[in-house]
């Protein structure tokens, strides 16, 4: 799933693809690059970014979605809110993600509505608070317990399981040891019998690893990419899909030679 922010304040590429038709060009480079799928986002969950309203949510999102209808792989958007879900929906998006796992009044509605899949990502707190004082017993057991709940209540809104994914959220409400944790023990998400999907792209973990800023993070980030394939990730979120890509062909030929 290749990244494509259109924002002006994303924590690793803000402004860089804000205008539309800067988007579009990278969204089609990334497919270039062997994308399967792209997410589209108009409102930074970075800790304390600003937020945005829905009608400038969707001024951002529209004239992507509409530039990128041509496109040979589906489009998912990164979103919370129910308005802005059923108008991507309307345009031919095919995928909600959502940070907060459809919780907003509406959303589950909005998704059960349209024939569209979605992720359901864990968040502790928002993402105003969210890093100032993670707290978990055992961040594995209520990630899951969290997921399942949304994977129940999303089922019994008439989503069926086959269009769903589930994601721990790294970084979003938790430190570097929970963040590192999940990742070790991501195999016991798939007790919950839905691909899972995993976003380390960039992170300030990887920061903190390595000592480097957001854009010096692709060697880091591409391991933990790999890790994640490693223990079973379907899906991984980045913004270098070439990298990506080839770390992982790799990875695939080891499993293959087998
Ligand atoms: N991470 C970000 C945004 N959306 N969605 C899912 N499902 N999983 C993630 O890990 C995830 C996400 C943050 O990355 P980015 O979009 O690059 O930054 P920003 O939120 O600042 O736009």
């Amino acid at each position: 799933m290749g990244v494509v922010n259109v924002t002006p304040d994303s924590f690793s590429d803000g402004g860089r693809f804000f205008e539309p038709a800067a988007a579009i060009a990278h969204a089609r480079q990334l497919i270039e690059e062997g994308a399967d799928l792209l997410d589209l986002g108009a409102e930074s969950s970075r800790p304390g970014a600003a937020a945005v309203g829905a009608e400038e949510e969707l001024r951002r999102l529209l004239p992507v979605l509409r530039g990128l209808r041509d496109a040979p792989v589906p489009l998912s958007v990164d979103t919370i809110k129910p308005e802005v879900m059923r108008v991507v929906l309307a345009e031919g998006a095919s995928m909600i993600n959502d940070i907060s796992a459809l919780r907003a009044p509406d959303a589950l509605a909005a998704v059960a509505a349209a024939d569209a899949g979605v992720c359901l990502m864990h968040m502790q707190g928002t993402p105003g608070t969210m890093q100032q004082q993670p707290r978990y017993g055992d961040v594995v057991a209520e990630v899951k317990a969290f997921l399942l709940e949304r994977v129940e209540a999303v089922r019994a809104a008439g989503i069926p399981l086959q269009r769903l994914c589930i994601d721990p959220g790294f970084g979003f409400g938790k430190t570097l040891e929970h963040n590192l944790e999940l990742l070790r023990r991501l195999r016991e998400f798939d007790a919950l019998g839905v691909p899972v999907l995993v976003g380390w792209s960039r992170k300030s973990s990887l920061g903190t690893i390595t000592g480097k800023p957001a854009g010096d993070r692709l060697a880091a980030s591409i391991a933990a990419a790999l890790i994640a394939a490693q223990n079973g990730a379907a899906i991984l979120r980045v913004h270098d899909v070439a990298a990506t890509r080839d770390a992982l062909l790799v990875l695939q030929a080891v499993e293959k030679s087998q």
